[in-house]
């Protein structure tokens, strides 16, 4: 029991006997957790930023860049709170500050090849997390099925388990050489033998994180007609759409034939403008859908902020404005990411944790089997050895990635454990002292015989 003394707020932890017994009481005869929590007490990102933090890495672990947004996007956000609208700094629309969606419904409605009603076919949520948060609320029920991709954003299983489904999944193979991302491939007909009466949606992440493959659009059209021939809504999770390399295109499934009023798209102004901790994102799709986000939405988070949401408005009228020219910052980025993508490429392909090369995203995923000889296995038979391999390397080479097998579900895990991920959104000055760590691990650890 907490008993508040005097208005210092200072608390005295009093445990008398009654109330011991009547917590244990209560405990006894009920979960203290609801139970759809159970199995998703565990995250990635909190246990492995905490332990970046606490070795204070080198850390090409989370998916943030560590460089500035470009002064239009901080000066966009100063001029939102300058003081010149008052009201941007109190509530606005629930569902999105009206000059953002507008916004997005002009640029996204030309992109997709539809017309889109900012009222109705945009959702503005905190980050994409959010926006697939209310997808899976919404639209899984207890007792359906929603397939996801392997490699997999770690969230949506937890996602679709709290909303009462099971998750189903069919991984990426390769096909050819494997360290190409665009060789890991679905195989279709193992893909439908997933479908059955339960199946309600496919999550769908191009470019994938962790594996940086771009969907190519025959593909997404495999997905499409089973979509269309089950009658399956598609979640499609487009958080990196700006980051392709190499010519590469980035295919909106929601623009393909029947797929529009059965997708949800997804995407991130965190991503998109280099600014994660802004935690804009946004839901896309036909008002019969969306209407149901709105639901969980107006019930759970109500609205994001206000200013934030102007400022992401001021960048995405500049970017309509420059869109395709050498000017926008979605043809810059992408250009500055790839350097980074093919110096970070190069530095392990030398000391032999060979790179499996990303098509987008500013994910790098490599294998560190020449490596595990100068690593000591973990006193926990169940830890997955990426696992173990990064911890390690966190703490005695002061370098972070984030452990592959944790994009896996469970029983597949232990076939992905050979790899790790790498983010290269980082200043060259974190590359550089990233390379100078590996260089000299591996001129130090010891040579098979
Ligand atoms: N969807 C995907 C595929 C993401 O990668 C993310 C952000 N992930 O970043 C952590 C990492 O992988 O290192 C999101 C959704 C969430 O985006 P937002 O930041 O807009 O909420």
């Amino acid at each position: 029991m907490l008993v508040k003394i005097g208005p210092s707020c200072r608390f005295l932890r009093v445990a008398t006997e009654d109330s011991c017994r009547l917590f244990q009481k209560v405990r006894m005869s009920q979960h203290i957790q609801a139970q759809r929590l159970e199995g998703i007490d565990k995250n990635i990102w909190v246990e492995f930023v905490n332990l970046a933090a606490k070795y204070m890495t080198v850390n090409l672990g989370q998916g943030f860049p560590d460089f500035s947004p470009p002064s239009f996007v901080k000066e966009a956000f100063i001029r939102a709170v300058s003081g010149e609208k008052p009201m941007l700094n109190q509530y606005t629309r629930a569902f999105g500050h009206p000059p953002l969606v507008k916004i997005l419904a002009e640029f996204y409605g030309k992109l997709l090849g539809h017309d889109l009603d900012p009222h109705c076919n945009v959702l503005v949520t905190v980050g994409a997390y959010e926006a697939l948060f209310c997808t899976f609320q919404a639209l899984v029920d207890e007792g359906d099925e929603v397939i996801i991709i392997e490699p997999f954003f770690d969230c949506y299983e937890p996602m679709v388990k709290m909303a009462g489904g099971t998750a189903v999944f069919i991984p990426l193979r390769p096909k050819g050489d494997p360290l190409f991302s665009g060789n890991w491939q679905l195989d279709p007909s193992e893909l439908e033998n997933k479908v059955t009466a339960r199946t309600k949606a496919i999550v769908v992440n191009t470019p994938n994180n962790p594996l940086g493959k771009v969907f190519k659009r025959e593909e997404l059209k495999v997905i499409s007609d089973l979509c269309v021939k089950h009658n399956l809504f598609c979640f499609s999770d487009e958080v990196y759409e700006w980051l392709v390399y190499d010519g590469r295109e980035h295919v909106r499934i929601a623009s393909l034939p029947g797929m529009w009023d059965r997708s949800i798209t997804i995407a991130s102004a965190g991503k998109s403008f280099s600014a994660t901790g802004w935690k804009v994102g946004w839901a896309l799709g036909p008002d019969h859908l969306l209407k149901h986000l709105r639901t969980v939405h107006q019930n759970s988070v109500y609205h994001c902020a206000t200013a934030a949401q102007e400022a992401v408005s001021y960048m995405f009228e500049k970017e309509l404005a420059l869109f395709g020219t050498p000017d926008s910052y979605f043809v810059q980025l992408p250009q500055e990411l790839k350097q980074k993508r093919d110096r970070l490429a190069q530095c392990l392909t030398e000391v032999g944790m060979e790179p499996i090369i990303p098509e987008g995203s500013y994910f790098m995923m490599a294998d560190i089997s020449r490596f595990k000889t100068s690593v000591p296995p973990s006193n926990d038979a169940d830890e997955p050895y990426d696992y173990n391999f990064v911890k390690w390397m966190m703490k005695h080479k002061r370098l972070a990635a984030i452990p592959v097998s944790a994009f896996y579900s469970t029983p597949h895990k232990k076939t992905y454990e050979h790899l790790i991920r790498f983010c290269f959104a980082k200043e060259d000055k974190t590359l550089e002292a990233a390379e100078e760590i590996l260089q000299r691990w591996n001129y130090q650890q010891p040579r098979a015989p």
